[in-house]
């Protein structure tokens, strides 16, 4: 019988591995943990209450807010409030950061960017959704934090991971010593460490795009969609299409099986999707931990510095090989357009 090991048995395990831990940053990730249960918990019960639908509000990003969407901003700013580790909290469902200034954060160390709940055209179709959150240190050194304490490049996430409410829940991070996986057991409610030490395969045979916005697509994508269709045979093309339309469920399926996740620039996003602060970093640092890798087409994502808080940005992310093939189109077609001009 294998021992079961804990979030919070691990999370303490780990801390030996940071000298200076005085256990803040594994307070914070407790608290992220025990938010995620209690999202599950009415996640898992969507369709039963009154919590499916729209909740009958517009975001930032002009996107009506789902009850769900709501619910779940509320538990993880909570949880961030009242942990006592947070001084910032920047949530996709927020147009502003969110100050923490109580008493029992004058102290925090800490940054927290979160999309409370990804997805959320899924939500009231039973697919999969998550969580994605992405951890700074502050740099300022007194009083009230800066939006540039929370405006770093990625490169300088202390951790990252997301939530994923499938069939079955599962929250997976990284404090940049590699990734870990733990399923939720609700027969204990914990989450029990179940893929230590996750690596995504070099080579992988699975692309996920939304491939309705072909015609919009820079040329060196529509190349190397292309590029996944053929047949052949010793490269074991053409690739397997799999989208499903949740970044986290996405992502994670090509995690374990190995693939490259795209979403490039569109006529509908010119910039990309997908927001670079709270979406893109989180999981570029995680694959990037798991072996893989994470571009915008032309730049390391975690070398990009954010500009504005909801900024978007195109991203390529999953296996490396299949991400250096993508680049590979991409600088074909553009040293093609400086031959031609
Ligand atoms: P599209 C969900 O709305 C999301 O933000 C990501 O989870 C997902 O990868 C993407 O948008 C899907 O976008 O345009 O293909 O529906």
């Amino acid at each position: 019988m294998s021992v079961v090991k804990t979030l919070g048995q691990f999370i303490i395990e780990k801390q030996a591995d940071f000298p200076y831990a005085k256990g803040e940053l594994s307070r914070l990730l407790r608290d992220i943990g025990i938010a995620a249960k209690i999202v599950n918990r009415e996640v898992n019960k969507a369709g039963l209450v009154d919590i499916l639908g729209d909740a009958g509000t517009i975001n930032i990003q002009g996107e009506g807010q789902k009850k769900l969407d709501v619910y779940a901003n509320e538990q993880f700013i909570s949880a961030l409030r009242s942990g006592g580790e947070c001084c910032v909290v920047a949530s996709e469902e927020h147009d502003d950061c969110i100050y923490i200034e109580s008493e029992i954060s004058k102290n925090a160390k800490y940054i927290v960017a979160i999309d409370p709940l990804d997805g959320s055209s899924n939500i009231d179709v039973n697919v999969a959704i998550g969580t994605i959150f992405s951890i700074y240190r502050r740099q300022s050194t007194n009083g009230k934090a800066l939006i540039s304490d929370v405006l770093q490049k990625g490169s300088r996430q202390v951790a990252a991971g997301y939530i994923i409410y499938g069939s079955s829940t599962m929250l997976v991070y990284t404090t940049g010593k590699g990734v870990n996986g733990f399923t939720l057991d609700p027969s204990i409610g914990e989450f029990c460490l179940s893929h230590p030490n996750m690596t995504i395969p070099k080579e992988g045979h699975i692309y996920s795009i939304n491939e309705g916005n072909y015609v919009h697509f820079p040329q060196g994508v529509k190349d190397y969609i292309k590029y996944c269709q053929e047949e052949d045979v010793a490269t074991k093309r053409p690739y397997t299409s799999r989208y499903i339309g949740s970044m986290v469920a996405d992502i994670h399926r090509n995690l374990i099986k190995g693939g490259i996740f795209l979403y490039p620039v569109s006529a509908a996003y010119p910039k990309g999707k997908l927001r670079l602060v709270y979406e893109c970093n989180p999981m570029a640092f995680i694959l990037e931990q798991a072996g893989g890798g994470a571009t915008d087409g032309f730049n390391r994502i975690l070398d990009l510095t954010p500009l504005k808080l909801h900024q978007r940005s195109a991203i390529f992310l999953g296996s490396e090989l299949m991400v250096l093939k993508l680049m590979d189109c991409l600088n074909q077609t553009n040293k093609e357009k400086k031959q031609v001009s």
